[in-house]
Parts: C-alpha cells; sequence; structure tokens
C-alpha cells in the first residue's frame, strides 16, 4: 500500500449489485478521494457518493473538481443563485417556479441531442419522496457486447441522428405563441446531431451504442440510407422499449437524502422515477466535460 499525500482518511469504495459502486467516507478536499473515485466511475459507471450536504454554490464547487461545469442551454432550468445547477423540482410555491417539473421521464443520456454530450452527471437529490424515488438506468457498454455479433457487424459505419424535439418542455413565455414558431426556435437552436453510432468510451476505449428512445430519431448507414430497422432492434436489444422494465439490462438506483450520484453519461442511458403521488420532490443537477478540450 503506497502512503498517499494528504491528510484524510482512506475514502470506502465498494462495489453494489450490478454496477456501480457506493462511496463512504468522501472528501470533497482531497484531491486523492476525487482521483479514485473518477477512476471508479469510468470504471463502473455510477458511484453513490454518501453523506453530503450541498448548498448550490458548494455543489458547483464540487463539480468544478471532476471538471468543467456548463450550465444547461434553457435558462428555465437554472437554480436563480447559481446557473450551473439545473433543478428539477414539482414544488408549486404559488410565487415564480423554481426549476422545471417531471424531467428525463425517458430514456435519454444528457445533452446527447447537442454536438457534445456531457461527460459526467452530477445528482444531489434535495427532497426525496417516500416511495417510487430513483433512477433507471442502462449500461450501453454491457449491452453493445452482449449484442447479436451480425447486429454489431450492420453498424459498422453507421450514423446515429440525435434530437431534443419530442422532450423540448414548453416554457411560460411560450404560452400562446403558435406551435410552428416554437418549432422552429427549436429547429434553430439544436438541430438535429449526427454521431457514430457506435464511440469509443473516451477514458476506457470500450465501444457504446450511443442510442436513446427520448432523443435518437434515426440511423443511417455509410451509404446514407435510412435504417429505421437497425435503430429499432438496437432499442429492443438494449430494453429500451420494454415499458414493464423487467428487462434484465434495467437497474433502478434508489437513493437517499445525502447522496450525491455520480454517472458516467457517456456509456449510460437513464430516465427518471417520478412518483406518481404529488409528494414534494427536488434534485439538483451539475453536468460536466471532463477535460475541456475533446470535441465530439
Ligand atoms: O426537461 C427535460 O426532460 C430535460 C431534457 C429535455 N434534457 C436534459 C438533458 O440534459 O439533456
Ligand atoms: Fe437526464
Amino acid at each position: 500500500m503506497v502512503m498517499q499525500a494528504t491528510q484524510s482518511a482512506a475514502v470506502r469504495i465498494s462495489a453494489q449489485g450490478a454496477f456501480g459502486v457506493v462511496v463512504e467516507g468522501f472528501d470533497p478536499t482531497s484531491s486523492a478521494h476525487v482521483v479514485e473515485v473518477r477512476r471508479a466511475v469510468y470504471r463502473e459507471r455510477i458511484a453513490v457518493v454518501k453523506g453530503l450536504d450541498l448548498d448550490p454554490h458548494q455543489f458547483v464547487a464540487l463539480g468544478r473538481l471532476f471538471g468543467e461545469p456548463k450550465p444547461y442551454y434553457e435558462p428555465i432550468y437554472h437554480h436563480p443563485d447559481v446557473a450551473e445547477v439545473f433543478v428539477s423540482s414539482n414544488l408549486d410555491t404559488g410565487e415564480q417556479h423554481i426549476g422545471v417539473p417531471k424531467t428525463g421521464k425517458f430514456w435519454h443520456s444528457d445533452y446527447q441531442f447537442m454536438p457534445r454530450p456531457f461527460d459526467l452527471t452530477l445528482i444531489h437529490p434535495r427532497l426525496v419522496p417516500s416511495r417510487d424515488r430513483g433512477t433507471f438506468f442502462i449500461d450501453l457498454v454491457r449491452e453493445y457486447q452482449a449484442l447479436d455479433p451480425a447486429l454489431q457487424r450492420a453498424l459498422k459505419g453507421t450514423t446515429a441522428t440525435h434530437s431534443v424535439h419530442r422532450y423540448f418542455k414548453i416554457r411560460p413565455h411560450d404560452v400562446y405563441r403558435p406551435i410552428s414558431e416554437v418549432l422552429d426556435d427549436i429547429a434553430t437552436t439544436t438541430p438535429p446531431v449526427n454521431l457514430p453510432t457506435v464511440h469509443a468510451h473516451p477514458h476506457t476505449g470500450e465501444p457504446v451504442a450511443y442510442v436513446s428512445e427520448g432523443f435518437t430519431t434515426g440511423i443511417t448507414d455509410a451509404d446514407g440510407v435510412e435504417r429505421p430497422d437497425l435503430l429499432h432492434e438496437l432499442l429492443s436489444a438494449t430494453g429500451q422499449l420494454d415499458s414493464t422494465f423487467e428487462h434484465p439490462a434495467i437497474r433502478l438506483q434508489t437513493y437517499d437524502k445525502g447522496d450525491l450520484l455520480i454517472w458516467d453519461n457517456r456509456s449510460l442511458v437513464h430516465r427518471a422515477l417520478h412518483s406518481a403521488s404529488d409528494e414534494p420532490t427536488v434534485s439538483h443537477r451539475v453536468t460536466v466535460y471532463d477535460d475541456g478540450g475533446r470535441s465530439a
């Protein structure tokens, strides 16, 4: 065991079932702890860091240890004090609503519809409902490896197209605007992006079948021919068309107050499980680019 140049006690990182790790004793002021947790996230996809209670300023400061935080492109999601903090909330205080309710209730990867999707997503639940809490995940590295080799071959050289248009949330200032203008805004601000259907994970080199039911609108082969059959087969094989959520690829990650979830956004798709009840639920999110240089 090599001695680390830090005053902090050792961080404890342990496996938790199908994939992901639990992190206890994490000290955000220890750069050694940050390095260990980052490595675990790239390898194991999700880390659930226990025992943190961060205000929005502290949260974005912690995000900065993992990469470069980016504010979401639509300001309606921003925390009023810290724009880099994205707020998912169903709280209605009677005054102006903070954040957006029922976000991400569909299979997706964060910013998959942008030229450069986020590398890491950090979620810090602030108000946790008593039941139906958690997020579903599918590991697209593991599911790519499990694909029929004929489908893997067919995906070679293909391109996937992604768009936000099906899940763009109508903003308060869109009320009474013609829907065609809102659709034009979406097309101008976030035109569809094309990414290789299978990309190498930037840190591990593993192939990822980077498609989602929510954002991916099509697959095109190397000759420019649209292949809806390949998209359907891939979504089905990776469990994203299973409305019972019993597909073996799907894992429910639960959490408690005081947890911080950090996940590898380039290899996972996720889907929020929102409580059917009206119980207040508030979650803060910070998304980061982890090297500042690489483009899509
Ligand atoms: O309101 C939402 O569901 C937000 C979604 C369209 N985008 C989240 C993201 O980071 O891509
Ligand atoms: Fe999301």
